[in-house]
């Protein structure tokens, strides 16, 4: 368990694929059956540029690992975001419950029995079915996506939506990533970044876990 210190944290904003749950690998597989459909070979190496991306940039990286930068229209590209996310749709349609990671559940519940809020702060614009689907909703005091928000991580936009929906100073704030942009942007909202990932991978946030059971929960407010 690694020590943890909350204090002056009154909101705690979680990511949700690769942090809350494991949805990563099914965005790759999306990716790369698309890739796969052009032509190209796309491989993990290269997905760990996506995580956190939104969709349309997530689509301008892939095709630039297929050198096919200017093959496309924009409506061509709109068509081909919308047939990956039809797959990914399709993935998560099986999505298991004992799919959510490890400690996710224990410590959005301790958090909340603690008086700390929480919120999640995603780009997805599928992370209201996948927290139905897991049945945590209720576990979340604020729920910002990708259909909530105008800029994408690593703009500060998502976090602060958060912290304003529920009154509280970005200094009050911590922020669970597994993305380089989403500790960017937790930086640029003055809040504090915990990184699902590994330093080298991963820089610029204060604290380095592998998963939210390394978290301890705070046992008592002073
Ligand atoms: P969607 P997060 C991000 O979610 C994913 O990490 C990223 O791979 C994905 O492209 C993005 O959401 C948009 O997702 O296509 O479902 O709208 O990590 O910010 O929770
Ligand atoms: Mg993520």
């Amino acid at each position: 368990m690694t020590p943890f210190c909350w204090d002056s944290c009154k909101l705690a904003i979680f990511d949700l694929d690769g942090v809350i749950v494991d949805t990563a690998k099914y965005h790759y597989l999306a990716w790369k059956e698309l890739a796969d459909a052009l032509g190209f070979t796309f491989t993990p190496r290269h997905n760990e540029g996506l995580k956190g991306v939104s969709r349309q940039r997530s689509l301008e990286i892939l095709l630039e690992v297929g050198g096919l930068t200017h093959a496309f229209s924009p409506g061509e590209k709109e068509k081909m975001a919308a047939e990956k996310n039809a797959r990914y749709v399709a993935y998560i349609n099986n999505l298991q419950q004992d799919e959510i990671l490890p400690g996710s559940r224990a410590l959005l519940t301790g958090l909340r029995a603690q008086g700390i809020k929480t919120a999640l702060g995603s780009a997805s614009k599928n992370a209201r079915p996948i927290l139905d689907k897991l049945d945590i909703t209720p576990l979340f005091d604020i729920i910002i996506d990708g259909t909530s928000t105008q800029k994408a991580k690593p703009d500060p936009e998502v976090f602060l939506l958060a912290a304003r929906a529920l009154s509280i100073a970005p200094e009050n704030c911590v922020v669970f990533e597994d993305a380089q942009v989403g500790i960017d942007a937790a930086l640029a909202a003055g809040m504090r970044p915990i990184a699902v990932g590994y330093p080298g991978i991963l820089t610029g946030a204060d604290l380095y876990i592998t998963d939210l059971a390394q978290v301890q929960c705070p046992s008592r407010l002073g």
